[in-house]
């Protein structure tokens, strides 16, 4: 099992989370952010992975420090959890349709960061989530993680969809790129690390 705990603490926030990248989408997710919870439960299970997220961040400031942090501690559980790379797809695509909303995640886990977001949002709040914090989150994670992270909407009108097609997307994505391939030995890679 490819499974890692990361613990973070700071004066802004206190995290905890353990991820299984061969899991079967059980989610537990506390932030005190009830739509961001709803899409973490959504990344793990429509990604197989086992997800623990326990989060006490600033709320009486803003959802920005909880939101940011969840990202980075998410993505340094996912690197941990992969370890050596050996054996692994690597690369991870994936486009989700969620009604209206049609969106791409384009994955690398490449050892090297980099954040492409071309979404386009509507409203700046979903419940008591700000949507320009969806951004932050996946740069977070994408520097965690030390991956490349590509996300194109192609269409969309609910604020809510886009978003959660996104996140979906994700762990579709990272679900394809985490997963074995019997072809690969040691890791895909001409310079032989990843
Ligand atoms: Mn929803």
């Amino acid at each position: 099992m490819r499974k890692a705990t990361v613990k973070r603490t700071t004066k802004e926030t206190d995290i905890e989370i353990t991820i299984n990248l061969d899991g079967t989408g059980k989610a537990e997710i506390s932030t005190g952010i009830g739509f961001f919870d709803h899409m973490l439960e959504g990344f793990a299970k429509h990604g197989f992975f086992d997800l623990k997220v326990k989060v006490k961040g600033d709320l009486e400031v803003d959802g920005h420090h909880t939101v940011e942090d969840t990202g980075i501690v998410l993505g340094e559980a996912i690197m941990k959890a992969l370890g050596d790379k050996a054996g692994i797809k690597r690369y991870g695509n994936f486009t989700l349709p969620m009604d209206d909303a049609l969106v791409l995640c384009s994955i690398d886990l490449c050892g090297r960061p980099y954040l492409g977001y071309d979404i386009n949002l509507l409203t700046d709040k979903v419940g008591d989530f700000e949507t320009e914090l969806a951004r932050e989150f996946f740069y977070a994670v994408s520097y965690g993680a030390m991956m490349n992270l590509h996300l194109k909407q192609f269409a969309g009108e609910n604020t809510h969809h886009i978003i959660e097609a996104a996140f979906k997307a994700f762990g579709k994505a990272l679900d394809q790129g985490t997963s074995f391939d019997e072809r690969v030995k040691g890791v895909l890679s001409t310079k032989g690390k990843l």
